[in-house]
């Protein structure tokens, strides 16, 4: 079935309840962002759009980007947000891989990119919801009929870098999104008086479907900030009852003084995730106030796979246990289950787990064991309980601020860089981000953090920019000549020490 279907009734129902709070500007009522919805799906429709064919969407956070969010869901489409960040050089390849039949951006993403790639039809959708999409919708008589879809057909492709350095494709069904739905409303007890407070990006799959899903199969509102401010988050809370964020959600609030027991005396959750939870976060939380962050586990390919619990104990360092109707092993590189608390690969099945890469059938056979287990690369050990814990990954990803930064594309940029012999990336401790990209070069001394940025600026979106360069005269190797990055966290582990003083 089409998720839309779960939605619509729900939107009916709710009418004129609101569904986007959005400080400063206009609230969204669910009649309204339903209408919205309709007249997008129009729109699209008579650009030709076709079930089953591409929208590659990179617009703002808005109420008009999620009418159109919906709206490709509505007609069958399938959805396929990037980062506002990407510079035009990294749009073009994902204007090439996934083959769009429509391109949707502010107008000077569309100017600067689309000249890189094989041509594409294009919209605009500007940062305050115009832009010639808008014009189409306003115009347009709302869509009445949903296209029908199979529990198996692609809804969303969401882009996760890969470790050859090319990004892949998670293709997520119809079915991958409203069993995780549904799922999470009832494990974390979304009730009719909740209201989500919503600060992350719609292009990943935390803001977009984690939180927004909860709120749509309930028809209770969002409060809808374009990004995350600790401020704005301060001034919204006491009207909130539960957050989602990263990590640094949590250390940027907890770096507020006006932030305490008061500031959250409506709230009723607290979820963290898409990074690592730190134990002394978790700890400050709770003696500041009184609440105890609750911790959850997902991937792109996965959606949501464990969650600490809602009543009963939620503990510092673990990320709860696995969701209903969910299985999760810890294996052995052969895949075989380890006896509880061993440390090894967490692999999962289950109604959330992803179809497979676009385009890539190959990698998406090296990644799912023969019995459908698909290995995340995260290293953990389940206790006897059930409750699991994230050590570690297997693959070389640094996770900054919730951004998955993938080391082999800054590294094979890097190399490419004039005075760069060869480079090697880590991520290192960072009291803001968690972790923070940090290259190692064997380079000649005209290299420096400066002319690596301005070598990189238009190559890389800025996040995944080394926020330090570190000269060195070899790379530590072992007898495999493989680059040692576990010595080099080791040895640069403590570069942005003065960082976490001033912290
Ligand atoms: C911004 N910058 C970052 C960064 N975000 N650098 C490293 N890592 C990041 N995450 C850069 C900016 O370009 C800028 O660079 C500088 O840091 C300061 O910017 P800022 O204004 O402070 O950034 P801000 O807007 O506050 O962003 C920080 C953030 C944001 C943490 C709020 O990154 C964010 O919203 N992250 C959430 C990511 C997310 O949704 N992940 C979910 C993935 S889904 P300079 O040098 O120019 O000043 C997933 C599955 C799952 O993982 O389990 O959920
Ligand atoms: P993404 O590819 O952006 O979906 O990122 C998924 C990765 O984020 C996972 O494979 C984990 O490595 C990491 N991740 C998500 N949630 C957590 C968590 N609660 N603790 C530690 N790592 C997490």
């Amino acid at each position: 079935m089409n998720i839309y279907e779960r939605f619509d009734p729900v939107f009916e129902a709710a009418g004129a309840a609101p569904a986007l709070l959005c400080p400063g500007g206009q609230d969204w009522s669910y009649a309204r962002l339903r209408g919205a919805v309709g007249r997008t799906a129009t729109a699209l429709t008579n650009l030709g759009i076709e079930p089953g064919e591409r929208v590659l969407v990179q617009v703002e956070k808005t109420p008009q980007a999620v009418a159109l969010y919906l709206a490709c869901l509505k007609i069958g489409a399938i959805y396929a947000p990037i980062n506002t960040a990407y510079t035009a050089a990294e749009v073009a390849y994902f204007l090439d891989d996934a083959e769009p039949a429509l391109y949707i951006a502010a107008a000077p993403y569309i100017a600067a990119a689309t000249p890189l790639a094989t041509s594409v039809k294009t919209e605009t959708l500007d940062a305050n919801g115009n832009g010639s999409l808008a014009a189409l919708a306003a115009d347009a008589t709302a869509l009445a009929e949903t296209v029908p879809r199979a529990d198996d057909d692609t809804a969303a492709i969401v882009y996760t870098s890969g470790t050859t350095g090319r990004s892949k494709g998670a293709m997520l069904s119809h079915a991958n999104l409203a069993s995780n739905a549904a799922t999470l409303c009832a494990y974390w007890g979304w009730r009719d008086d909740d209201v989500l407070l919503h600060a992350l990006p719609v292009f990943h799959v935390h803001g977009l479907f984690v939180a927004l899903h909860c709120a749509f199969l309930t028809g209770t509102p969002t409060i809808f900030l374009p990004r995350f401010d600790a401020k704005a988050l301060l001034r919204e809370l006491p009207r909130s009852t539960v957050l989602m964020g990263v990590p640094t959600f949590y250390t940027r609030l907890l770096n507020e003084s006006a932030f305490n027991a008061d500031a959250c005396r409506n709230m009723r959750l607290f979820i963290s995730g898409s990074a690592p939870l730190t134990e002394q976060t978790f700890a400050a939380f709770e003696r500041r106030t009184g609440r105890r962050i609750l911790e959850r586990y997902g991937m792109s390919e996965t959606l949501m796979n464990t969650s600490n619990p809602l009543d009963g104990e939620r503990l510092a360092g673990s990320v709860g246990f696995a969701l209903p109707g969910m299985e999760i092993r810890i294996a052995d590189a052969a895949g075989r289950t380890l006896p509880a608390d061993a440390v090894g690969g967490i692999e999962v099945r289950g109604p959330n787990v992803f179809k497979g890469y676009w385009g890539m059938p190959e990698k998406t056979r090296e990644e799912f064991r023969a019995d459908g287990f698909f290995m995340t690369g995260d290293m953990g050990s389940m206790d006897e309980e059930g409750r699991v814990r994230i050590v570690g990954r297997a693959k070389d990803l640094v996770i900054s601020g919730g951004y998955n930064v993938y080391p082999k594309e800054v590294e094979t940029l890097l190399d490419a860089m004039p005075g760069v012999e060869e480079s090697a990336v880590i991520g290192v401790p960072h009291a803001d981000f968690g972790e923070a990209v940090v290259a190692v070069v064997v380079a000649d001394e005209t290299v420096d953090k400066a002319c690596v940025d301005a070598f990189l600026k238009d190559k890389l979106a800025r996040y995944k920019q080394p926020k330090q360069v570190v000269r060195v005269d070899g790379l530590p190797r072992n007898a495999m000549g493989k680059v040692q990055k576990a010595a080099l966290r080791d040895t640069y582990g403590d570069v942005f020490a003065d960082h976490a003083a001033s912290d």
